[in-house]
């Protein structure tokens, strides 16, 4: 049976998060309240209405729903203007090759991302061809750690979810990977991501055998 390999877009196919720190800082900074990097990885995976939950309660803050809204398109029109820089060069190293093997081996590829500017990316950085489906932010009620993103891409290639192996940075990702009854691979520290089935620093350390294992298995 052929199966479907699901990437998460930030921090398995390009560094986003970098982009987001400074757009969250500067949104943060500006009502007074302070973000550092730590705080920036406890966003990783996390929705935007989500992170700007946790932002007003890390700075105690509480506003009126209009200015919630307000503040999240301020973020979201900054963020952009950094999204608007990315080129190739942001790929991260072997995701291409990686992208190749499998479509080469004939499996299916999709993207699984919270993000509601993951299309865009994706053809900014000229690999929007390469998937087969892709299910963001703005195709889901609930976020990760919610399985559903996942469950959707799934459901779309139709593809049953333990025949699924999802590629995820995040926490919250590899907890929504492991909900849906799907393979979890942890790309990152081995510690924060224990609960994944495999845990790879990058692509660059996954080899040809691993892979194939995941196809015939
Ligand atoms: P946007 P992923 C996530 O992407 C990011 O990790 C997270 O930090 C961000 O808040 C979220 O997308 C929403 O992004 O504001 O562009 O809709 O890792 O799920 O690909
Ligand atoms: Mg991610």
């Amino acid at each position: 049976t052929k199966k479907a390999f699901i990437f998460d877009l930030d921090g398995v196919i390009v560094d986003t998060a970098k982009y987001h720190f400074l757009a969250w800082k500067k949104l943060a900074n500006g009502i007074g309240v302070d973000f550092t990097h730590e705080q920036n990885e406890q966003l990783k995976g996390v929705s935007r209405i989500k992170s700007l939950e946790k932002i007003l309660a890390w700075g105690n803050k509480t506003i009126s729903e209009a200015e919630f809204t307000r503040l999240m398109g301020l973020k979201n029109e900054d963020y952009l203007t950094y999204i608007d820089t990315m080129d190739e060069q942001e790929i991260l190293p072997d995701v291409t090759k990686t992208l190749d093997f499998l479509r080469a081996a004939e499996q299916h590829i999709a993207l699984g991302s919270a993000s509601k500017n993951a299309r865009m990316i994706l053809e900014k950085v000229n690999i929007l061809s390469k998937f087969d489906v892709i299910v963001d932010g703005n195709d889901v009620t609930k976020a990760k750690p919610d399985p559903e993103v996942f469950l959707k891409s799934a459901e779309q290639l139709q593809v049953a979810p333990k025949d699924c192996i999802v590629f995820e940075d995040a926490v919250a990702g590899i907890q929504a990977a492991n909900a849906a009854g799907m393979v979890s691979i942890g790309i990152g520290d081995k510690v924060t991501l224990h609960k994944a089935d495999f845990v790879f620093a990058g692509f660059q350390e996954m080899d040809a055998e691993f892979l194939n294992n995941l196809i015939t298995s």
